[in-house]
């Protein structure tokens, strides 16, 4: 890699996660990227870039990069690979998705994709259009819950001002099972530019198990028991309401159900929270007062919320808290973001026609697999589908495309989506930039373009802003998903949900009312709303009754509790004792970590060097009593698995609370299966516990118990200097 000046710099938008930093791409003189650093001028990111945006150069020339399409030759797994050509892969696929059809039903080919990333403006759309509903994804865990619960409360998903677009940033914010200000960005919101708006803000609290940085910084740090923020919630509400602190005027003319919430929360002291949350009564009621007085107030929350069977109701609770604080839609608070006028939406947080489940008609519908299990699940539930293809119940999906996931690594259960890969399904196809252990299960793979690679008009997480993306290398044969995903689309037939001849087509579609072609587009690298805040004193909320449903009327319809109420976590020293004798540690896994994006990143050796092996992070005292030192091997046990991870000392976290990192396996090890199964953190999970309204998995709140691993099983799991 050379240091000298670049003989070009080119504005780009990063898409490392979904931070959506703005970036500045070094070029050398035959015009490859050679440096990513980030773009000062930038209102999205203000010069901020982390080690992942920066690995971009490093990442497209690996030289384990996916270079083309193949199609397995050996036995599944075998890790035998012959090349093909783009157009016979696409015939392949073609000629077996249609013929599967005619033969069992659409709903027999599924669509798995990963976290949110730009190929989901057409994964849905193309499941959905050729007929299936069984469209699959981690959404259940991870932010999804948060949305619907918005969509059903508030009718849009508030969204914390940390940017402060109308000149006015929060005077209080509350963190919320969210540490993404340490570990780069998430949900559209760039950490860098977080951390500027806790350094700004009068009152910074925060919730999480874990003493992160955030909170090791804030005005009050309540370090929950995992698994028990629905009754923190609960107890805020009951400060804030039954003190009379509550934004009486925006909660008269805006709200509905005011007096019945009200009647709920009376139970819900915090008296009754400490035991079962262990924040002292003391802090829930400063925290409470607190937050009431921070006037505006914004809460950052993550996936210390989705990951539990209270996923919806804690959602909702705190939907209730920014509402009766009245931090709705108001400068600093919690809002609406007005999209730049011009480019046609294809945000499927914004317009949800873009998934294209309006292709599907009623009967479809009725085919999901697991339909009507959680009646506010996203799409098809990811445990029910792969637990369908090994048992055969309702009925075994034959053919699978797998876009951008590697659901071995990250979804629970990795074993049984290994026996469904391997055994049970008659094709699967999968696209990635390597070959992960789940791509080497494929029948045929396809490699996809990374965000270096591709051009497009960024609109997803990031409403405010369309930022541009401009295609700045090619690797192989590498193509972009979506291009992939037309050209496809076009061989089936599916023009009418797929009219754009080609992906250049569809760009500039998009930006045709704004009179601007994808080169003027680029240039200017960024478009930007005009932001205007309290949009429902004209317009109201679009609820059922036009309010915000503190009481909500569709979870009633459903016959679920209109009113947030707690569970108790199903795996917990609280619900189960005798288990909890056997396996005295609550387990959480996989919170996020600067370098890598949950499963990839491994085969980076730049962003290797900043995590070499996987983590368990326990309290000291626990270790030592165990007979454990930092570093050591470690295999965290529970009633379902067993994985392997080296020891790191926390004095932050509670006596009997541990972290695991997820997504691990080993590019470095042989393939096909890279050592997947010795730290993989989804086998410690069983398929038997959902949030009963969004299908949520208690991933941040189980049980288990650590042990010592052997001398000679400590030598074989260090890995070498990552190659
Ligand atoms: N135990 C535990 N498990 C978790 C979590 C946790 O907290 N704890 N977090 C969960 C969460 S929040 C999520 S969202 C899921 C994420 O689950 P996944 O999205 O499945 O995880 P990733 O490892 O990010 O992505 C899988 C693969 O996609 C490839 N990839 C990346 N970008 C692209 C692209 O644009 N196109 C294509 N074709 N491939 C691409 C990567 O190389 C990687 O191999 O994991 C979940 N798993
Ligand atoms: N570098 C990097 N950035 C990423 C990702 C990545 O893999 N790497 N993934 C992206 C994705 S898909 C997502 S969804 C976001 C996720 O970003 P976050 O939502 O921040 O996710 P986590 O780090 O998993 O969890 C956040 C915090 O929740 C806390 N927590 C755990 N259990 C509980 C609980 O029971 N209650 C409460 N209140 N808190 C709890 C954890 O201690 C942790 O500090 O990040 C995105 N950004
Ligand atoms: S935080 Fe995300 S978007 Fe920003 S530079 Fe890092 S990987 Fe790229
Ligand atoms: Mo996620």
């Amino acid at each position: 890699m050379q240091s000298s000046q670049p003989a070009r710099i080119v504005r780009t938008s990063c898409r490392g996660c979904h931070g959506v930093c703005q970036v500045l791409v070094h070029l050398d003189a035959e015009g490859r990227p050679v440096k990513v650093v980030g773009d000062p001028q930038s209102p999205t990111s203000r010069g901020y870039v982390c080690p992942k945006g920066a690995s971009g150069p490093e990442f497209i020339r690996h030289p384990d990069r996916l270079l083309h399409p193949m199609r397995r030759t050996g036995p599944r797994g075998g890790g035998k690979w012959e090349r093909i050509g783009w157009d016979e892969a696409l015939d392949l696929m073609a000629t077996t998705f249609a013929r599967i059809r005619s033969e069992s039903g659409p709903e027999y080919v599924a669509l798995c994709q990963g976290t949110g990333r730009p190929y989901t403006e057409f994964t849905g759309r193309f499941i959905h259009a050729f007929g299936s509903p069984n469209y699959v994804g981690p959404g259940h865990n991870c932010f999804l819950p948060r949305l619907i619960s918005s969509a059903i409360t508030v009718g849009w998903l508030p969204v914390a001002d940390v940017y402060g677009h109308g000149g006015v940033m929060p005077a209080g914010v509350l963190v919320f099972g969210c540490n993404a200000p340490a570990f780069g960005a998430a949900d559209g919101m760039c950490g860098a530019l977080q951390r500027r708006a806790l350094r700004g803000a009068r009152t910074v609290l925060v919730a999480d198990p874990r003493r992160t940085p955030t909170a090791a910084a804030a005005d009050l740090h309540l370090q929950l028991r995992p698994g028990s923020e629905c009754a923190l919630v609960l107890a805020l509400l009951h400060v804030i309401i039954g003190e009379g602190l509550h934004d009486a005027e925006f909660v008269e003319k805006h709200c509905q159900g005011f007096p019945e919430l009200a009647e709920h929360v009376r139970a819900f002291s915090p008296e009754w929270a400490a035991p079962i949350t262990r924040v002292p009564a003391e802090d829930i009621r400063r925290a409470a007062r607190a937050f009431a007085a921070a006037s505006p107030a914004c809460v950052l929350w993550g996936n210390g919320i989705d990951m539990s069977v209270n996923a919806f109701q804690t959602g909702r609770a705190l939907l209730l808290l920014m509402a009766v604080t009245g931090n709705l839609d108001v400068p600093g608070g919690m809002v609406h973001w007005v999209p730049p006028e011009g480019v046609r939406c294809k945000s499927p947080l914004e317009n949800k026609d873009v998934l294209g489940a309006q292709f599907l008609t009623e009967a479809q519908r009725g085919r999901m697999i697991g339909a009507g299990r959680f009646p506010f699940g996203p799409g098809c539930h990811q445990p029910t589908f792969w637990d369908a293809c090994v048992s055969g119940e309702p009925y075994r999906p034959r053919a699978v495309w797998l876009v951008g996931t590697n659901p071995m690594l990250t979804a629970t259960r990795g074993d049984v989506v290994e026996a469904a890969l391997r055994d049970h399904l008659e094709f699967t196809v999968a696209s990635d930039f390597f070959m992960t252990p789940t791509m080497e299960l494929a029948d045929l793979v396809l490699p996809a373009a990374h965000w270096l690679e591709q051009d497009d008009v960024v609109y997803f997480h990031k409403l405010w802003c369309v930022l541009a993306r401009r295609r700045l290398a090619q690797t192989g044969e590498a193509r972009d998903d979506r291009a992939v995903i037309l050209d496809l689309a076009h061989r089936l037939g599916l023009d009418e949900a797929f009219p754009w001849a080609d992906w250049d087509a569809y760009l500039a579609w998009l930006l045709e009312p704004a009179g601007l072609t994808f080169e003027r587009f680029a240039e200017k690298g960024i478009l930007l709303g005009k932001m205007c805040y309290r949009k429902h004193e004209t317009e109201g909320f679009p609820t059922p009754s036009g309010k915000v449903e503190l009481v909500s009327s569709i979870m009633a319809r459903a016959g679920r509790p209109s009113l947030p109420v707690y569970r108790e976590p199903p795996l917990s020293p609280v619900s189960m004792p005798e288990l909890a004798a056997e396996y005295p540690l609550i387990l959480m896994s996989g919170c996020k970590v600067l370098p890598f994006f949950h499963s990839a990143g491994r085969q980076i050796a730049s962003l290797r060097r900043l995590r070499p092996r996987p983590l368990v992070a326990v309290h000291p005292e626990t270790a030592a009593r165990l007979g454990l030192a930092e570093g050591d091997a470690a295999d965290v046990v529970t009633p379902y698995g067993r994985a392997r991870f080296f020891v790191r000392c926390d004095a932050g976290l509670a006596r009997d609370v541990v972290q695991a990192d997820h997504g691990w396996w080993f590019p470095e090890r042989p393939g096909p299966e890279h050592g997947w199964r010795e730290s993989c953190a989804n086998l410690l999970y069983g398929h038997e516990q959902f949030d009963p309204d969004s299908g949520a998995e208690p991933i941040k709140c189980g049980l288990c118990r650590l042990e010592p691993a052997e001398r000679a099983g400590r030598v074989a799991a260090d890995p070498v200097a990552a190659g």
